[in-house]
């Protein structure tokens, strides 16, 4: 099977769902709405609604619930988030997904509220695609709400804020912001991926493990290519952890070093994925050339 074909169809059939599922550009308020829009564009790799997807076809592809709106919502979660961490008073950027951010295409109101309003838009997509499937919805929308919220994303962006105007973070600290900030959303697309699919407790638990550690694997990638690529190949400002004096894998243990712990996360989740059901050959290929990319 011609792996990268499969993966641009995946993410076609996303992006369908993404048009089709956010409000209109001229609905009132067109402002606020082309902002959701120009952000929630083509550009971004869709790697957590691709994940969500797959996952759920481990276990038959949707016998509970289609995928694809729990996939768009991920994906509204996870652009809000790009949104607010590239405002002036966070990481101050004026580049993500190769081109202006939010608040340099619009300003930084409207930024602010187009993040909000993706934030909101993600839940109500769940109550309304879920809504014949009760249960299905309730589920969703706590694993969501949960790797979202004070104890996990936004948690760990608050720390990787105060590391950053404080002295730098200790290897564990590193940790925490990474298992929060990053691994989070990964975890919980495999995680609502088999709930769509109706995976049972123990292949629930497993999906999690996987996105653990595939998350974290993901970061430390991202570390290190923020550290060797250049911005035209990024999409988004390259080097910037260094000038900012952010800790970063890279900071810490050093590139070589960097790069091993990712391929030995990376291996985790791979082992990790083996023990689910069905054909997990399309998504440890993903794994594999997402851990490929510091090379
Ligand atoms: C503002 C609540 C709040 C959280 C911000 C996402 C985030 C947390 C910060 C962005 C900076 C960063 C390096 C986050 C770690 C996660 C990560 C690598 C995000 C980028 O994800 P990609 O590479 O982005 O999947 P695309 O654009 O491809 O979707």
């Amino acid at each position: 099977m011609d792996y990268g074909e499969e993966l641009r169809e995946r993410i076609e059939g996303v992006e369908r769902a993404i048009d089709r599922l956010l409000p209109g550009a001229i609905e009132p308020s067109a402002r606020l709405h082309e902002a959701m829009r120009y952000s929630m564009a083509a550009g971004g790799k869709r790697l957590r609604p691709v994940l969500l997807v797959s996952a759920a076809r481990l276990f038959g592809g949707g016998q509970k619930g289609d995928p694809l709106p729990a996939a768009v919502a991920v994906e509204c979660i996870h652009t809000y988030s790009l949104i607010h961490d590239d405002l002036p008073c966070m990481d101050n950027d004026d580049l993500r997904r190769g081109r202006p951010t939010a608040h340099r295409a619009y300003d930084e109101a409207t930024a602010l509220l187009a993040g909000d309003a993706l934030l909101t838009r993600a839940f109500a997509i769940l109550a309304e695609s879920y809504a014949p499937t009760p249960a299905l919805a309730a589920s969703l929308v706590r694993q969501l709400a949960d790797a979202a919220g004070s104890r996990r994303l936004v948690g760990g962006q608050m720390e990787d804020l105060l590391a950053e105007r404080g002295s730098g973070a200790t290897p564990e600290a590193l940790r925490y912001i990474h298992l929060n900030k990053t691994a989070a959303m990964i975890e919980a697309s495999l995680a609502m991926g088999g709930l769509c699919g109706g995976a049972d407790a123990g292949s629930l638990e497993t999906l999690g493990e996987t996105g653990r550690e595939l998350g974290l694997a993901f970061q430390i990638v991202d570390d290190v290519l923020d550290a060797t690529m250049d911005t035209a190949t990024l999409g988004k400002t390259a080097g910037k952890d260094a000038r900012s004096g952010k800790s970063t894998y890279v900071s810490v243990h050093g590139i070589d070093e960097a790069r091993r712990i990712a391929r030995e996360h990376s291996d985790r989740a791979i082992a990790s994925l083996g023990r689910l059901p069905g054909d997990t050959a399309f998504l440890r290929w993903l794994f594999e050339t997402l851990v490929g990319r510091t090379h």
